[in-house]
């Protein structure tokens, strides 16, 4: 296997070091995809999504194939809310708030049904999954250590949502000096307008926060 690849990426094609690459597949939860979750609560269209999980299933099965780190993100907060801040708890009128008892366990709370990654994704024992109270993945979390044990220096990203939490934590990753390939169609919006132009956002200006591909592209470059 080359350990070099080229994605061809907008805004240009960026060479990857494989081993100093990792997947990092953003919030695929229960509580985001299915009726009846946090992201229902808010009064959103949960079917938005389900265009993300195949193409996010396809890169997987190559990351898994090469032997590429794989993470995985969850949001959530420890069922005593301690980590849960009261701006973020208290917000808006959702039909139920972050703690309260819904159809997959209490809403975003960790160890609930809900809060768990949907099935077609489920990670690996091998792989590592990253606990989030919020939007991006290295606050209050341990991914940059993560990352430097690993070596790592590149994220293929994708996940839910994309102007939300993979937004987040592209912006995160690109103060850190990580290199964002954002996996277009491995991303989904409640609003399809707010996914054009999350990655609209990630690519513009040369490349601000990072590159866009498809993940045709992306499979093409880790053959
Ligand atoms: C949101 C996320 N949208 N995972 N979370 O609240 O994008």
């Amino acid at each position: 296997k080359p350990t070099l690849g080229v994605i061809n990426a907008e805004p240009e094609p960026i060479k990857l070091d494989w081993p100093a690459t990792a997947l990092l597949i953003i919030d695929m939860q229960r509580d985001f995809m299915e009726p009846g979750g946090f992201g229902e609560t808010l009064g959103n269209d949960v079917s938005q999504l389900a265009r993300a999980v195949e193409p996010i299933g396809a890169v997987l099965k190559a990351a898994r194939d090469t032997g590429m780190l794989v993470i995985h993100t969850r949001e959530g907060h420890l069922p005593d809310l301690s980590d849960a801040p009261p701006a973020k708890v208290e917000r808006g009128a959702p039909s139920l708030r972050i703690g309260d008892p819904g159809p997959m366990g209490r809403i975003l709370i960790r160890g609930e049904a809900g809060h768990d990654i949907i099935p077609e994704l489920y990670p690996l024992d091998s792989e590592v999954v990253i606990d989030k109270p919020g939007k991006g993945a290295f606050y209050a979390t341990e991914l940059t250590d993560v990352l430097e044990k690993y070596g790592i220096e590149n994220l293929l990203v994708c996940g839910v949502t994309t102007e939300v939490c993979v937004n987040t934590t592209v912006r995160e990753a690109n103060d850190r000096g990580y290199r964002c390939v954002v996996i277009s169609d491995g991303c989904a919006s409640y609003f399809p307008e707010f996914h054009e132009m999350g990655l609209k956002m990630i690519k513009a200006q040369g490349g601000i926060f990072g590159w866009v591909a498809d993940s045709a592209a992306v499979l093409e470059a880790m053959k």
